[in-house]
């Protein structure tokens, strides 16, 4: 029998995807349960052309369930994925609740597939957004040439934040649309945008570019640009790669883009790059900037390959490449992720 999936936060911004990409995706599922809070429960939603009535999270809801994806805050997946774990289920949790924990494999099956394997504690996490956006690019390079050290600069998209994101940006868009003189003074935008107050970002997003994402840790760190250089790590299993990263916001509602700064063990002609980048299967090079042919958000929003253009050698650093990258990421940067390391998942049970 086909395996028993279930999608918990079925009705966040992230878990609407998923149903899009279940819907499109060859389907290897029996039931398909839709997961999420009391709030949302008796909602009916679209799945593979059916409409499912969502359920209310409860440790009965995971019965019969096989795998069990989370697209959930931290502390929701903290609390339930062991719930759906001690159900039966394997949970696949996109979440920061478990990445860097040594006994939870970190997944992105271009890099480390063989890892979905090794689970103790039945539980498998997909990474963050912004790392994954660039994942399947670098995984490639590193395999033929070593990475050694990465700088990264990000232009995250505000469905990163969730629905609250891109509400936002469209509210803050409508209130300066038409007025041809702001951003001209300093603080004028900030007058001009609803009140900050009730903003998941502390400057106007409008005209601007916002230089956090995450909350603040120690040493001035945003936690984004400390998942970079963690998950990166993880993922690479590179434990001593340098990594530095600086994570910045930007008007763009889906699709994070890098400034990728990337240096090898050894020399890497821009030739080379391409030809490695043009083998890779979820890779698309574009890469033809006289042409104006070069990866944006808002050519690439909504499909899958992760973009790479700009290449260059650096000038005045023999092993290092500089690229842009973008990759959408509410799907492999999160739901379509997921999604293939549950059907990883599935293939094993059913095997
Ligand atoms: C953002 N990447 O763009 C974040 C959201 O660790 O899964 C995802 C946070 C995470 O805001």
């Amino acid at each position: 029998a086909k395996p028993t999936l279930a999608v918990v936060g079925a009705t966040g911004a992230v878990g609407t995807v998923m149903l899009e990409i279940l819907s499109s995706r060859p389907d290897v599922w029996g039931e398909i349960r839709l997961i999420a809070s009391a709030r949302s429960a008796g909602r009916r939603l679209r799945v593979r052309g059916e409409e499912v009535e969502v359920v209310a999270l409860a440790p009965e809801a995971f019965d019969g369930v096989d795998v069990a994806m989370f697209d959930v805050p931290d502390e929701v997946s903290a609390e339930w994925a062991p719930i759906a774990v001690s159900r039966g289920a394997v949970a696949v949790d996109n979440s920061g609740a478990f990445r860097m924990d040594p006994q939870v494999p970190l997944v992105v099956p271009e890099c480390n597939p063989r890892q979905v394997a090794e689970r103790p504690k039945g539980i498998i996490a997909n990474p963050n957004c912004t790392t994954l956006s660039m994942m399947a690019a670098l995984g490639a390079l590193h395999r033929e040439y070593g990475l050694r050290e990465l700088v990264v600069a990000s232009y995250q998209a505000v469905s990163g934040m969730g629905v609250s994101g891109p509400e936002r940006l469209y509210d803050e868009i409508e209130a300066v649309a038409g007025n041809r003189t702001l951003g001209t003074v300093a603080g004028d935008v900030r007058k001009a945008v609803p009140d900050l107050v009730g903003s998941p970002f502390p400057a106007p997003l409008a005209f601007n570019v916002v230089p956090m994402a995450g909350s603040l840790k120690e040493d001035g760190w945003f936690s984004e640009e400390l998942k970079v250089r963690n998950e990166s790590r993880k993922i690479l299993g590179i434990p001593d790669l340098k990594v530095s990263a600086t994570c910045v916001r930007v008007p763009v509602v889906t699709t994070h883009s890098l400034a990728v700064h990337a240096t090898f063990a050894e020399p890497v002609t821009v030739a080379q790059a391409r030809a490695v980048l043009d083998a890779a299967p979820t890779v698309v090079v574009l890469d033809d900037p006289a042409n104006g042919v070069f990866p944006t958000p808002a050519d690439v929003v909504g499909t899958d390959p992760t973009y790479v253009g700009r290449i260059r050698q650096a000038l005045d650093f023999p092993n290092t490449l500089d690229m842009f990258v973008c990759g959408d990421n509410l799907r492999k940067g999160a739901a379509l992720n997921t999604a293939e390391i549950a059907e990883l998942v599935a293939a094993e049970l059913t095997a």
